[in-house]
């Protein structure tokens, strides 16, 4: 599918070294080192009510990773799924009388929009999940074949089951086999959520998964393949007609983009469980290797009490502001005020703080800026330790400020550096 248009990243003097992150999976920082082109997978949105300031909130912490990598002379290959067939978008469309496909391709276009507008670089690979159900129905028969997949028979589905074979669903649901695949790959569950069981079952239940289904081996097991239903969509298949489980689709896109064991995967810390655990697990069925080296979560953005959702209507959104003229920069530096690791609460006041910082900044650093005494060199390498310190945008603001401040000896060398690497163009 189509991405959107990047945004200019000069080039800097000098060099970043390698970040260094926090990893869900061993709880410590790490060195996010490529061995040569980096490669990043982020989990995309479902598309409808985008795009929240939650969503970029996480977008963007993922594209000052990349800036890092940049700066510190890797090439990245990046890819970002769509979740364009699932529960949430299907009930949405029904809900409002719009066919699911023109509301998935209206709210992918307003994402498209609304990155470009905030300067987020693009996925090389962005993969809509109906784009690659052949090769998502390849995988769950490999599983199924591997012993690792079990059907749970259904009572409503349309499928008629004497057409199909051995394989698979025929009529059922099919689901990954948790406790088959601890036995037979690399992988145990709860690897990198750290969970124990009782908190897995809780948020199982609250994030898409279904303890409670009777004819699962174990209520934790996830759906690999939902058997065609009368009124949703559906895709024949060497599994039997039906749709992709959520979980499998963006191990199958991951591993077809990037390959196996790369860099980091990346998505809010509401995907940790089920959905990470879950890919990572059925990566590591599929290839025998782990997903990726580093596991990064960002943490919640809350509005009125209570974190940004579609459920729960509670949105700010990108375009409304947009739409409202204000300045998507603004929007930037508010977002990269706060830890992309913390959970925290959107207030107008934090638009307010953003937009003057930006003024001070375009005035200090910006076209006819007047130099002062400080040494521009040291503010970049200063902003630059702040970034490889698990990139620590409000430390990165803090430097800046000073120097904004103060200021500094070349402007012109800031304001290249504020570009390249927090994509502010003052
Ligand atoms: N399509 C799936 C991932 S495969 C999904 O979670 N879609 S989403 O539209 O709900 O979210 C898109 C991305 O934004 C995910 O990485 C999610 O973790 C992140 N996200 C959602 N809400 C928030 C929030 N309030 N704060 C920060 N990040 C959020
Ligand atoms: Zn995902």
């Amino acid at each position: 599918m189509r991405a959107w248009q990047r945004p200019e990243i000069p080039q800097l003097p000098g060099q970043s070294g390698a970040p260094w992150l926090y990893d869900t999976a061993t709880e410590t920082l790490v060195e996010a080192k490529p061995s040569a082109a980096a490669r990043l997978y982020v989990c995309g949105i479902t598309p409808y009510d985008a795009t929240h300031l939650g969503h970029a909130a996480t977008y963007l912490a993922f594209d000052t990773l990349q800036r890092v990598w940049l700066d510190a002379g890797y090439r990245v290959h990046y890819a970002q799924n769509v979740t364009d067939v699932d529960d949430p978008l299907l009930e949405r469309a029904t809900a409002t009388g719009v066919d699911w496909r023109e509301l998935a391709a209206s709210q992918v276009e307003l994402f498209r929009a609304d990155m470009e507008a905030l300067g987020i670089i693009p996925p090389n690979d962005y993969v809509a999940v109906t784009e690659v159900i052949d090769e998502i129905a390849a995988a769950v028969a490999q599983l199924w074949d591997a012993g690792i997949a079990y059907a749970v028979p259904t009572g409503d589905s349309i499928v008629d089951t004497t057409k199909f074979g051995t394989i698979g669903s025929a009529g059922s649901d099919i689901y990954f086999d948790i406790a088959a695949a601890e036995r037979l790959v690399p992988w145990t569950l709860g690897e990198e959520s750290n969970l124990a069981r009782p908190e897995m079952l809780a948020l199982s239940a609250e994030r898409g998964g279904d303890p409670e289904r009777p004819g699962k081996r174990d209520p934790l097991d996830p759906l690999l393949w939902r058997a065609a239903r009368a009124g949703e969509p559906s895709w024949p298949s060497s599994v039997g007609a039906g749709r992709p489980g959520w979980h499998i689709e963006c191990s199958v896109i991951a591993l077809k983009e990037l390959g196996t064991d790369f860099t980091v995967q990346g998505g809010g810390s509401d995907l940790v469980f089920p959905h990470h655990d879950m890919s990572a697990g059925h990566a590591a069925a599929l290839s025998g290797h782990p997903l990726a080296g580093v596991y990064s979560h960002t943490g919640m953005v809350a509005y009125q009490g209570e974190k940004m959702s579609k459920s729960l209507g509670n949105l700010v959104l990108v375009s409304r502001l947009r739409a409202a003229g204000v300045d998507p920069r603004a929007i930037r530096l508010a977002l990269l005020a706060q830890h992309y690791r913390t959970d925290w609460e959107w207030t107008d006041a934090h638009l307010d703080a953003a937009a003057a910082r930006l003024t001070e900044w375009t005035a200090a650093f910006g076209s006819g800026a007047r130099p002062g005494p400080m040494d521009a060199r040291a503010v970049i390498d200063a902003l630059r330790a702040a970034l490889v310190a698990d990139l620590d945008t409000p430390g990165a603001l803090a430097v800046l400020d000073v120097a904004a401040a103060e200021a500094v000896d070349n402007p012109a060398s800031v304001a290249l550096a504020v570009a390249a690497l927090l994509g502010v163009a003052l």
